[in-house]
């Protein structure tokens, strides 16, 4: 079996936490997995393809474009895992994403006619987009949120450690109602739940191939997506002399970020903090909104003394001021905790 399957979902849904997940229960159940990272920013690591070797899964990376629009690289790339001997491998797209339906399950299929099997367009959603979908208002990235899972073959709702059993059916059920073409099913990505079904889900499902009318490139879609900016920032940092918590390092970042945001009234709907030692010991920290608590994904065992950094920042907020934030965030902490940095890669986009 060649399968393969596109998860969507808005930033910040789980899609990384879920395909390194499903990747490594699928391996260790059904049969070998992989996972490709997949994002924009031009010639560079991303912190989720980083993230996800780290923590030991089969992954590769597409950068440079989105998947949408690399659909030779992304059927060289498939072909090479199936020759390993993988019998499923998921991508994600930008979180921000809409329109993979088309521009990869038809693009792949027109193509390679019968070279891949597609599995069901999965889409991620957490309570807090459904709340705000149920809210009657989304504000202007609804178009985003619904589309998303308008595109969906199968919706899967994440982070349901953080609701309770009465929440989850109700959910669950008002998904079922709104996105009645899609099979819905709920999971834990962080707790490990509801991976069973997942894996189920993807080697039994077939893609609907269907094509809905999603307004790609119109006026709801120019306005989210002019909205949205992205920041890369890559370096190394050593400390000047003995050692220092990279832990806390990384947690400092985030709250200066997140205070800046805040205080400018923009919004953040996803910033990661990756850096690793080069043993491989790592932090991951993120962000996910000014309206929630930093998490802490992954901490350094030891103290640092050189560690590689990746911040990759999607703001809803103007591609400059994004960048302002991001780099000062971090080049200020650095100096307080006294690092010399290497700057490998800095990147500014604006969506729109
Ligand atoms: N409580 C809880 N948190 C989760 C779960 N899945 C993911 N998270 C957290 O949600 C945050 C975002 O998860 P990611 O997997 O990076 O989300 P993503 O969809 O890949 O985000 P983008 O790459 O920005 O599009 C991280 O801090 C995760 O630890 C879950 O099942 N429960
Ligand atoms: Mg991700």
């Amino acid at each position: 079996m060649k399968k393969f399957a596109v998860f969507s979902g808005f930033l910040g849904s789980g899609k990384t936490t879920t395909m390194i997940a499903l990747t490594k229960y699928y391996t260790k159940n059904f049969g070998k997995a992989a996972m490709i990272s997949n994002d924009l920013g031009h010639g560079v690591e991303l912190a989720d393809n980083k993230l996800a070797q780290l923590s030991g899964c089969n992954a590769s990376e597409i950068t440079d474009d989105c998947i949408c629009y690399v659909n030779d690289k992304l059927a060289e790339r498939l072909d090479s895992y199936y020759d390993e001997g993988c019998e499923l491998v998921v991508s994600d797209i930008p979180g921000f994403g809409v329109g993979a339906l088309e521009h990869v399950y038809h693009g792949l299929t027109e193509k390679y006619p019968g070279r891949f099997e597609l599995g069901p367009f999965t889409v991620l959603v957490e309570p807090k987009t459904v709340a705000l979908l149920k809210s009657g208002a989304p504000g202007e990235l609804e178009y985003l949120y619904d589309t998303q899972l308008i595109e969906a073959d199968l919706i899967v709702l994440n982070k349901c450690d953080l609701i309770d059993e009465r929440e989850r059916e109700e959910d669950l059920a008002w998904l079922a109602v709104h996105y009645p073409l899609a099979d819905v099913l709920a999971i834990s990505a962080l707790k490990g739940e509801g991976l069973e079904d997942l894996s189920v889900a993807l080697k039994e499902g077939q893609a609907s191939m269907r094509k809905p009318d999603i307004g790609y490139g119109g006026e709801s879609f120019l306005a989210a997506m002019g909205r949205m900016s992205e920041v890369y920032f890559q370096y190394m940092a050593t400390v000047c002399c003995g050692d220092f918590d990279g832990n806390a390092y990384l947690m400092d970042i985030a709250e200066k970020v997140k205070a800046n945001v805040r205080l400018e009234g923009y919004e953040i709907p996803h910033l990661k903090l990756l850096a690793w030692e080069a043993e491989g010991d790592y932090g991951k920290v993120d962000l996910i909104g000014t309206d929630r608590d930093i998490e802490v994904v992954h901490r350094f065992e030891r103290p640092c003394t050189s560690i590689a950094v990746l911040l990759n920042a999607s703001g809803e907020c103007p591609a400059n001021r994004l960048e302002f934030i991001v780099t000062n965030s971090a080049c200020s902490t650095s100096a307080e905790y006294k690092l010399e940095l290497i700057i490998n890669k800095k990147e500014t986009m604006a969506m729109g």
